[in-house]
């Protein structure tokens, strides 16, 4: 369910249209299905700034607003037929109340709508992944040759998009909250039963329950549940292996609402802690505290990755894992991740991480020490707002919900 208003969604579009003047118009297409294996696809999750202008969950939707009459319309596939029979037909009128547009129009009239339109600039969204390891999804490529027909100029617009979505509104805050409020809950339930675990496996379960119990729409992404030396493998989602007693457990979670992502991390010990393992943790956690703490808006994010090398430079010095004179790479061995990143529709969000922090920009903090000599990594994640004196932490760590 979506917990976002339809005033929302329109004073997305309202900005951009304000943003953009009035000649013109905006396209962004959503994500389609992407095949699984046959004729069965991979669970729907729906492009971010296509749900920022519209809120709606459909698969292979695109959104026209048409900057001179301030018309605006959504396209998607109406299920009919064999297809209603199937897969159920679409409620129109609640996806045009939750989106606040002019009309719902199926795919080919859509279209046609298009061709009548006097276009010459088109604002759209092109190209943003650059990785070779995750594709686009290709309904945006199937979207822009279609429109390349109409013979159009175009700009890419996911810049100004990125700088829209890098600063939050009291909704998305509440969303948020409501997913990091979950997550801690999780992680709660997980904490206070350790010994009734004995494999990754069945903690990842767990947590996964925890999330669809608690009204979560699941996890925001892959969660790595690491014990023992996996610990230090910092994208481990394998959650295969059995857990040995007084070892530690890396947990890296978050759950999903409305779009929102959390993002949060824990490190347990199953079994009784040795005062080594002790005081890593104790190490990490005190970190964590420190930077956010000390965060105030105007900083910038070199400035914060400079306070964590140095707290956790102290750290390494103080449990006996470096001496005095170390090196910068000394610590990137025991430390070799970002200690931020930016998070909202997208787990590691859209934002420009040139400016210097803001009041309503959301980041995670997140320092770490992997010791892998010893097997043993520790990471403490928690997400914050940056307010105006200085930083809250995002959710309610104190409340049981179930
Ligand atoms: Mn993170």
């Amino acid at each position: 369910m979506n917990k976002l208003t339809s005033e929302f969604f329109s004073e997305n579009r309202n900005k951009l249209a304000r943003k953009l003047g009035s000649k013109g118009i905006v396209f962004i297409s959503g994500n389609a299905l992407l095949q699984r294996s046959g004729d069965t696809h991979f669970p729907f999750r729906q492009d971010s700034d296509f749900y920022y202008l519209t809120g709606v969950n459909e698969p292979s939707a695109f959104l026209v607003m048409d900057l001179a009459s301030k018309e605006t319309f959504i396209s998607l596939p109406i299920r009919e037929g064999i297809h209603a029979i199937f897969d159920g037909s679409q409620n129109l009128q609640s996806i045009k109340e939750q989106s606040g547009v002019d009309e719902i129009l199926d795919i080919e009239s859509g279209w046609s709508r298009l061709g009548k339109l006097n276009i010459k600039n088109v604002y759209t969204v092109v190209g943003q992944n650059n990785s070779d390891t995750i594709l686009d999804n290709p309904f945006h490529d199937i979207c822009l040759n279609r429109l390349k027909k109409y013979n159009f100029e175009y700009e890419n617009i996911s810049k100004t998009l990125s700088s829209f979505r890098m600063i939050k509104n009291s909704e998305e805050l509440e969303v948020m909250s409501q997913a990091a409020t979950i997550t801690y809950a999780a992680l709660r339930k997980i904490e206070n039963s350790l010994n009734s675990f004995s494999t990754e496996k069945s903690i990842e379960a767990e947590i996964t329950k925890q999330f669809s119990l608690l009204g979560a729409s699941g996890h925001a992404y892959q969660p790595i549940v690491a014990s023992g030396a996996n610990s230090c493998t910092l994208h481990y989602i394998e959650n295969s292996h059995p857990i040995k007693n007084n070892s530690v457990i890396l947990l890296d979670v978050g759950a999903e609402v409305s779009n929102y992502a959390a993002d949060i991390s824990r490190t347990f010990v199953k079994g009784n802690v040795s005062k080594f393992e002790k005081d890593v943790i104790s190490a990490v956690t005190y970190i964590q505290k420190e930077i956010i703490q000390r965060i105030k808006p105007g900083m910038t994010f070199r400035e914060l990755a400079l306070l964590t090398h140095q707290e956790i430079s102290n750290q390494l010095v103080s449990i006996g894992a470096l001496n005095k004179r170390h090196s910068k790479e000394d610590v990137f061995n025991f430390f070799p991740h970002g200690v931020s990143h930016f998070i909202g529709l997208d787990v590691h969000d859209v934002g420009d991480y040139e400016m210097p922090l803001q009041e309503n920009m959301t980041i995670t903090i997140e320092p770490g020490i992997y010791w892998k000599e010893k097997g043993i990594g520790v990471r403490i994640e928690d997400d914050i707002v940056i307010t105006k004196k200085g930083a809250q932490i995002i959710g309610d760590n104190s409340i049981s919900l179930l």
